[in-house]
């Protein structure tokens, strides 16, 4: 079959299976590294991949593609094979992420531009002849008592929007990132009102540059009650609350919709996710792209030693299979009960 930027959109949201987002960058990889008091070596971040892409179940069960960071993407495993021919040897998809962080914004205090449109073409050309069959850009949106401002939400907006149309012309399918941090003492219904105004800019965006929506997928926040919020919004309401959110904002031919987890337990997430497929009635597949809910689990249980493997290979394929199921709506607490 003919590989279209539709088709491997599709391909990405299969039922069953969602993103496993692995493209952390040298300084959040070594954060979290420092959480298990692992040295974050060039070694230690390849064997550490390597056994998450050689978790064969959820690879080839769970997983339809793996965001990958700049080093990892040109990484072999020990035995010499490219990481990304293990991605694709469990019919998986290899990503790539190529926006360059999120720094502050000039004039706007407390607020991110994301940057990385420099160069980007010629970028998307090498990523294509190394595998990457799409890619992730993340624009950060802080929620504070003024924020964000409207300067912000256009100005991300249009960066996003750049970076899919160039995407595009190189045959990458682009993830559309927006996340609205969750952390503060907002409400849910703020979290719902920002999400929405940064959506509708981002769908302004796209389409005056010309953006096919179809060969896109979004990956944004839930709406969720701030961290520090005292009233924390329940499984249903936030469920509901999201699904209402983007009925008003995204357009029924993008094919999916895949959440980050942003900070929610691993539980939270999966949980999240399987209601509003439970629920459902919306035009878009809902799944999942996430990085810590899918990975803090097994990077405990790995703890930078080689007789850990098996269980942190194991802890992985649990979580990967339980967001699986909850892109069917078919995931149950029980589910985690037995398993522990
Ligand atoms: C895996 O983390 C990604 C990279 O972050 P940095 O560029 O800051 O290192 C991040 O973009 C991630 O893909 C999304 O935020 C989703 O991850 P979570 O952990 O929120 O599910």
């Amino acid at each position: 079959m003919t590989e279209t930027l539709e088709s491997i959109a599709q391909a990405m949201v299969a039922p069953g299976k969602g993103i496993l987002a692995a493209d952390e960058s040298t300084g959040t990889i070594k954060k979290r590294f420092d959480s298990i008091g692992v040295e974050s070596t060039e070694d230690n971040r390849r064997d550490y991949r390597e056994m998450l892409f050689r978790t064969e179940s959820a690879m080839k069960e769970n997983i339809s593609g793996v965001i990958l960071y700049d080093e990892t993407i040109r990484q072999k495993a020990k035995d010499g094979t490219p990481l990304v021919d293990l991605i694709k040897a469990a019919g998986s998809i290899p990503g790539i992420k190529v926006d360059a962080g999120a720094k502050d914004l000039t004039g706007a205090p407390g607020e991110k531009i994301t940057e990385g449109l420099d160069g980007l073409g010629q970028r998307f050309a090498e990523y294509y002849d190394l595998g990457a069959r799409f890619a992730k850009w993340r624009a950060v949106i802080n929620i504070g008592e003024d924020i964000p401002s409207t300067y912000c939400i256009n100005a991300n907006a249009h960066a996003l929007a750049r970076y899919a149309k160039l995407a595009q012309a190189a045959g990458i399918v682009p993830i559309v990132e927006p996340e609205v941090i969750m952390d503060g003492g907002h409400t849910a219904e703020r979290c719902f009102d920002v999400t929405e105004a940064m959506l509708n800019a981002l769908y302004d965006a796209l389409y005056e540059q010309r953006v096919l929506l179809e060969g896109t997928i979004l990956k944004p926040n839930m709406i969720v009650s701030g961290t520090e919020c005292p009233t924390q919004a329940g499984v249903e309401q936030v469920a509901e609350m999201t699904i209402k959110c983007f009925k008003r904002t995204v357009p029924a031919a993008v094919p999916g919709i895949v959440f980050l987890s942003g900070g929610q337990s691993d539980e939270d997430a999966t949980a999240h996710l399987s209601m509003m497929n439970q629920i459902g009635g919306f035009p878009w597949k809902m799944s999942f792209s996430y990085g810590r809910a899918l990975q803090a689990a097994p990077l405990k249980a790995w703890g930078g030693k080689a007789e850990n493997v098996p269980a942190a290979q194991a802890a992985f394929a649990h979580r990967a299979r339980m967001n699986g199921l909850a892109t069917t709506g078919e995931w149950k607490a029980d589910l985690e009960k037995s398993a522990a």
